[in-house]
């Protein structure tokens, strides 16, 4: 009886060992494409970037505000990434060595991208690149509907006529997606429920977008020359 009272409590006191050692991990905060700007960071538990850091465990929790970036660390024996379509919060427990590592959106990881180093690779990461004022147009859209009376259409602003591809989530069997406007009008079917991506070209002017079956729940968006 005594000895298997001992055997439980060690066990107890492992378990218990283990679960803090996890809830201790310093955590650092990823953040991508708030408002759908081209802007990605990586920051620690006080709000500093992050440039440098101890090699150990982390506990990386990513805010991807976005569904046309992404938040990609990578580096030795580690890759962490969120899905470019996907909106929300992830978790992720990532053990860094020394080296150099790397954060960047998939999409458009020319401007978006940043580097840290770990333990003894102390060399500081080359300056980065200035961000561009004005990026390049967005040519890749996302639209959605549904759940319920939900439409989306992002970005849908600052936008050129032009050759765009739209990535169409319909997410409902009782409406369909809408978009029309100068030179084109395109709906996914009322009973489709699904993903599509539609390579349209958009001409200066005022566009709807929204539902094929209730005119009140549409949206417009307008395109510059
Ligand atoms: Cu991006």
């Amino acid at each position: 009886m005594a000895v298997k009272l001992l055997v439980v409590s060690a066990l107890v006191a492992l378990l218990s060992a283990a679960g803090s050692a996890r809830a201790d991990n310093p955590t650092l905060v990823g953040d991508v494409g708030l408002g759908d700007s081209f802007t990605i960071s990586l920051k620690d538990a006080t709000g500093a970037q992050v440039t440098h850091l101890a090699a150990g465990t982390y506990t990386l929790l990513v805010h991807d505000h976005s569904a046309l970036h992404n938040f990609d660390l990578s580096g030795p024996g580690v890759s962490a990434a969120t899905d470019v379509a996907g909106i929300g919060d992830t978790t992720f427990t990532v053990t860094f060595v020394d080296g150099t590592y790397i954060f960047q959106c998939d999409e458009h990881p020319t401007v978006m991208h940043g580097t840290f180093t770990v333990g003894s690779v102390t060399t500081p990461p080359p300056t980065p690149a200035p961000i561009p004022i004005t990026p390049a147009p967005a040519t890749a859209l996302a639209g959605s509907i549904g759940p319920g009376k939900t439409i989306h259409l992002a970005p849908s602003r600052g936008l050129s006529a032009g050759k765009f591809r739209i990535k169409i989530s319909d997410r409902t069997a009782s409406d369909g997606f809408r978009l029309a406007g100068p030179g084109l009008t395109r709906a996914t079917g009322v009973k489709f429920r699904g993903s599509v991506t539609w390579a349209v070209t958009l001409k200066a002017g005022k566009y709807s977008y929204g539902s094929v079956r209730n005119a009140k729940l549409r949206r417009s968006f307008t395109i510059s020359s």
